[in-house]
């Protein structure tokens, strides 16, 4: 078995997206349109299990505001939220204000010097990718990615598996070719769903999640000076992850 290619989540994975990035930028889109919906970061920890801009604003509505009362077009009124969330995230990112999480971008270049292919796998609109790695990984760091699978390409969401599916089709490569990197339960369940063995690497927003199933679990990726912690799984006896550590991982 080969190694030939590695599928990586963004939210939570790349960089922490969530508490700093898409958070504030929902809030501030309820805020212009004039509604009192707010999401503080308790709040929003509980959200996160509903994956998708869109459907978590329809889960939030329906399980936590008996008292608002949706007009005719509520559906549409959620998509130009949504449109106005990813503008405000967009300009965010495109500040430079997310940054990649330890070990990403030592990982990426490292992996691409040893010819690894690259893909994203993600539920978040593309835009937000795009924006993310050209500001935050590097100028041109997009085409780095063969394919980018991003948001509403696939109708289901993870936990579905449909997202990976689309990507490992796109590449030619088969679930065993391939690693994939997660932060929480709902990817982990999308990535094993199909059939990726996966390395998590945790947040704050995921420290408590299932990841029965994941390969190893860790802190984060790490770096040769800055060792990660091992929560779960495999024990390589190496305190960070390089393209050695994922070829031992991938053999298991
Ligand atoms: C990410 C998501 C996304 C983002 C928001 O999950 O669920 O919905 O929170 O992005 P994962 P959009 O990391 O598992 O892909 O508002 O563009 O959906
Ligand atoms: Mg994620």
């Amino acid at each position: 078995m080969t190694l030939h290619a590695l599928l990586f989540d963004v939210d939570g994975t790349l960089a922490d997206t969530e508490r700093d990035g898409h958070r504030p930028a929902f809030n501030q889109a309820f805020a212009d349109a004039g509604l009192d919906w707010h999401w503080d970061v308790a709040l929003y920890s509980k959200l996160l299990a509903v994956t998708g801009g869109k459907e978590r604003m329809k889960h939030y509505i329906d399980h936590y505001r008996p008292d608002y009362r949706k007009p005719d077009n509520f559906d549409e009124l959620v998509a130009e939220l949504h449109k106005a969330k990813t503008r405000i995230y967009s300009a965010l990112a495109a500040q430079g204000g997310i940054p990649m999480r330890p070990g990403v971008k030592r990982l990426l270049a490292e992996a691409r010097t040893a010819g690894l292919r690259l893909a994203i796998a993600t539920t978040t609109t593309p835009e937000n990718v795009t924006v993310l790695l050209e500001h935050s990984l590097g100028a041109g760091t997009q085409d780095w990615f063969e394919v980018i699978a991003a948001g509403d390409i696939v109708p289901a969401k993870k936990p579905a598996p449909d997202i990976y599916h689309y990507a490992l089709e796109k590449m030619g490569l088969a679930a065993a070719d391939c690693l994939a990197f997660e932060d929480s339960e709902n990817g982990l369940r999308a990535s094993l769903g199909a059939g990726l063995k996966t390395l998590v690497t945790v947040n704050d927003y995921t420290l408590d999640h299932d990841f029965t199933g994941a390969a190893v679990v860790l802190t984060n990726l790490g770096d040769p000076g800055a060792p990660n912690r091992r929560i779960a799984g495999a024990d390589l006896g190496q305190p960070f992850v390089d393209v050695a550590y994922l070829r031992a991982l991938h053999q298991l």
